[in-house]
């Protein structure tokens, strides 16, 4: 339960679509990047799993020039791994033994753009179901503004987003204030969704996009809870745990 801003807790705020972002101070916040299908669940998994870094790039280009500096090459656009790239954006294969100990760079349609676009934060932590109390945790010893960035798809809003922005608010609702009232819709969206996420997924539009491709189990895996005791950050221009 959040109360009416009283200006002695830091607030936790949700950008619904990087579109929004504009509206926004970054400078002062920490900014959550959550694009639970799937880009940042990937980078959980793979940052849980043993990989070193990830750089997040935002053209294909960028992403495929690395490769002569010994990363890894990702690249997803419209849901498919991009040819002549060694990954696409399932969470598996971030987890694999190929890709243990080593750099990928990666770009994706909307996670890795959201990413960008927040550079002028005071700090960039990677959210997903699958790290979000060591996140949660992590948040609430800071004590500092919180802003929430939903990578959505193509600038619009996403389910699945708003739905672990409702989870991470519901976290931090003892030790932070919101603002704005795209908090309290994402809380009301979680908490009609929480007993069955997955079920509650079905009818999103991503998920049929996904499932379309043949995702199903990317799907219930990135909604799995609390499967990584981990917080990865961008230090530099990489993400690293
Ligand atoms: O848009 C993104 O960043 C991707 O996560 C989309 S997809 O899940 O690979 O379709």
């Amino acid at each position: 339960m959040y109360n009416h801003k009283s200006f002695s807790m830091p607030t936790v705020d949700v950008c619904l679509s990087p579109n929004l972002l504009n509206l926004y101070q970054l400078e002062s916040k920490i900014v959550v990047i959550v694009d639970i299908l799937r880009a940042t669940s990937c980078m959980v998994a793979g940052l849980g799993s043993e990989v070193k870094s990830i750089l997040p790039v935002a053209t294909l280009e960028e992403c495929k020039a690395l490769a002569i500096e010994g990363y890894i090459c990702a690249g997803e656009r419209n849901g498919h791994r991009v040819e002549g790239f060694a990954l696409g954006n399932s969470p598996f294969e971030y987890m694999s033994e190929a890709v243990k100990g080593g750099k990928i760079a990666m770009t994706t349609t909307n996670g890795t753009q959201a990413l960008v676009m927040s550079k002028n934060a005071k700090q960039i932590l990677i959210g997903a179901f699958l790290n979000l109390s060591s996140l949660a945790n992590y948040l609430k010893k800071q004590a500092n503004d919180v802003l929430i960035v939903c990578a959505g798809w193509k600038g619009k809003v996403c389910i699945e987003d708003t739905l672990f922005a409702g989870a991470l608010a519901e976290k931090l609702s003892n030790s932070f204030e919101c603002e704005d009232d795209s908090t309290l819709a994402a809380l009301t969206l979680y908490h009609a969704a929480k007993n069955d996420l997955y079920q509650y997924l079905l009818q999103s539009s991503h998920y049929k996009r996904l499932s379309h491709l043949e995702s199903g189990k990317d799907v219930a895996f990135c909604i799995e809870i609390d499967t990584f005791d981990v917080v990865p950050y961008l230090s530099g221009a990489e993400i690293f745990v």
